[in-house]
């Protein structure tokens, strides 16, 4: 068995083989989120701990693309009229800024303004999967479980931001569905290292009881190993 170095023990890959497969999950790594004058920014969030991923999870992206394993990009957001923003969670905090309302690049969090982009440098391609979440996780009012059993994925790799909300949340409900999550620790990010840090911990504790975790070069070695020569058929 193919497995890559992890904590707290080894996690398995599927065999080329299989018929199961392993994809790359991609969580929110949006302009309003990442780049200075965004909403993250704009609520006093220091967007210099998010941008220093971009390079660790762009070099995950391209080994995936180039070992034609399959990518999952997800972004936050809501309809224009924000029939699917919960009022409580639009009401939720104090600041001068809502969901809704236009900020430096466009409505906050709605779905097809400039800031709820991808980053550039992650900018999805063609055949890859975009799922558009109006939660936390992204499998809540989203088709991403359907999509995942029409491909045969089992093994889920997460990435992106905010390590302690949105890759935590979509890791835990991941997990409650039955597949097998490694998070990848140097290609996530939080506004506050310290919760990073305590979700890193967390996920991994009790036996891995959310799932493992690994390093970009860890898995970037494993993947090639396993799977270069592979050959899946583009979706
Ligand atoms: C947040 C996210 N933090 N992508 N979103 O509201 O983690």
């Amino acid at each position: 068995m193919n497995t890559v170095p992890a904590s707290p023990y080894p996690y398995p890959l599927p065999a080329k083989d299989s018929g199961n497969r392993v994809a790359l999950v991609i969580i929110d790594m949006q302009r309003d989120f990442v780049e200075p004058g965004g909403f993250g920014d704009v609520l006093g969030n220091k967007v210099e701990h998010l941008q220093k991923i971009v390079p660790t999870v762009s070099k995950l992206l391209k080994t995936f693309r180039e070992l034609r394993l399959p990518v999952i990009h997800t972004r936050e957001g809501h309809r224009p009229d924000l029939s699917d923003c919960p009022p409580a969670k639009r009401r939720r905090g104090d600041s001068a800024l809502r969901i809704g309302d236009p900020g430096p690049m466009g409505r906050i969090l709605v779905l097809g303004e400039p800031g709820n982009d991808i980053v550039p440098e992650l900018r999805p391609e063609e055949g890859e999967l975009v799922i558009d979440k109006p939660g936390k996780g992204a499998f809540y009012a989203t088709t991403l479980e359907e999509c995942l059993k029409q491909l045969g994925i089992t093994h889920l790799v997460f990435t992106g931001v905010t390590t302690e909300v949105c890759v935590q949340t979509s890791m835990r409900e991941a997990n409650d569905r039955g597949y097998d999550c490694l998070l990848v620790e140097d290609g996530t990010e939080s506004y506050f290292p310290e919760f990073k840090q305590v979700t890193v911990r967390m996920i991994q504790s009790q036996g891995g009881i959310v799932g493992w975790v690994t390093t970009a070069d860890r898995l970037i070695a494993s993947l090639r190993q396993t799977y270069a020569g592979i050959a899946h058929e583009p979706e």
